[in-house]
């Protein structure tokens, strides 16, 4: 492998299998690619990169997809001529066409050109069933079908373990979005960060819902990305953090096997409190809550005093995401009123 490839390209190359005078994996061999994926809610978080190239994080996480929420993407690639200018990827966000000067466009263009001939530019057409940049997560949906479209186009039939690997690089929490139910975010070991993929959880919990509180749909005002690592960089609590996700995530990993709510509850809620101190303790202080995200943490816990089991957990954003069984649905209902309530594996026992 040339030493002069950047480390993400190398990386791409190994995992898609990519090697100098063999058959080319990057010549599209259908018209168009497609793919799907699920918006996933993490149980014990992802924060903090320990390898901001390779998008390699500090701790495992643990996840549980949302069916029927989440990104469907088709990709094409544009006919270009041998003599013209350097390609401009068109992407098409929710049936509107954005400019390339984009950050969403910026973004996904810098992730595409680690799979482009160098005259090639995309066609992009992308669906999201949440709203964009909301804190639910549609980073995560958006990479994990961008990357199915992508082994679609190019018919590379890589494994789901692979695709998670590639889907890590665009976003880390796209690498969980493979997946329905539960998965797990292995941190890795290696420095190369082919061992940071994740696998699901062969496990399913048909009474377990997932409702959720929208406070506030607007674009969130730090992304996790730049969030993130000013925490890693400023936050004297974050020493802490690595440590208690590990001890979390393996709670979280007992609990779903053990089918015990009441430790699967307590332990996200705490673990995306604690995440939400290193926030605040960040410089320049990162705070995701609104009012009425508080308000809503208080109703959490007066419903919980009244013997409802009833928890939540919070991501880079603003609304709450309430976790309790089946039997607790009128409850959270009559509460919350309007709320999408979401059961994960309904159908699926
Ligand atoms: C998570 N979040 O585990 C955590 C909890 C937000 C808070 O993963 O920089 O969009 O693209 O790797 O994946 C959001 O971070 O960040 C996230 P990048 P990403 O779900």
């Amino acid at each position: 492998m040339s030493q002069s490839l950047n480390a993400p390209q190398h990386f791409v190359n190994q995992v898609i299998g990519q090697q100098s005078g063999s058959l080319n994996k990057l010549m599209p061999v259908k018209a168009q690619g497609y793919g799907i994926a699920p918006v996933n809610i993490a149980l014990s978080k992802y924060w903090g990169k320990r390898d901001t190239v390779l998008n390699l994080p500090m701790n495992g996480s643990v996840s549980i997809s949302l069916p029927g929420l989440g990104t469907e993407t088709t990709i094409t690639l544009q006919p270009t001529t041998q003599n013209s200018p350097p390609p401009i990827d068109q992407i098409k966000l929710n049936g509107q066409a954005l400019k390339p000067n984009n950050p969403f466009c910026v973004r996904l263009s810098a992730f595409l050109d680690l799979f482009r001939q160098k005259n090639h530019a995309f066609y992009i057409n992308t669906h999201n069933t949440v709203p964009t940049a909301a804190g639910l997560a549609s980073s995560a949906s958006g990479y994990a079908a961008l990357v199915l479209a992508l082994n679609d186009l190019f018919q590379w039939q890589l494994s789901t373990q692979k695709l998670s690997l590639l889907a890590r690089l665009g976003s880390g929490s796209a690498s969980r979005s493979l997946y329905s139910g539960f998965a797990l975010w292995h941190k890795g070991e290696q420095a190369d960060g082919l061992d940071s993929y994740a696998e699901p959880i062969d496990t399913q919990w048909p009474e377990l819902c997932v409702g959720l509180v929208k406070v506030n749909v607007q674009q969130k005002p730090v992304s996790s990305t730049t969030g993130m690592q000013n925490t890693v960089k400023t936050c004297d609590l974050y020493q802490a953090w690595p440590q208690q996700a590990k001890k979390d995530m393996q709670s979280i990993l007992n609990a779903i096997e053990q089918q015990d709510f009441e430790q699967l509850g307590q332990t996200a809620e705490h673990n995306a409190l604690s995440m939400h101190a290193t926030m605040m303790a960040t410089w320049p202080p990162i705070v995701y809550w609104q009012p009425e995200s508080v308000a809503a943490m208080h109703t959490v816990w007066q419903l919980r005093q009244q013997g409802v089991a009833v928890y939540f957990t919070m991501d880079a954003g603003p609304n709450l995401k309430l976790l309790f069984l089946k039997t607790e649905k009128p409850a959270i209902e009559q509460a919350f009123g309007d709320i999408s309530i979401i059961q994960p594996f309904k159908g699926q026992s």
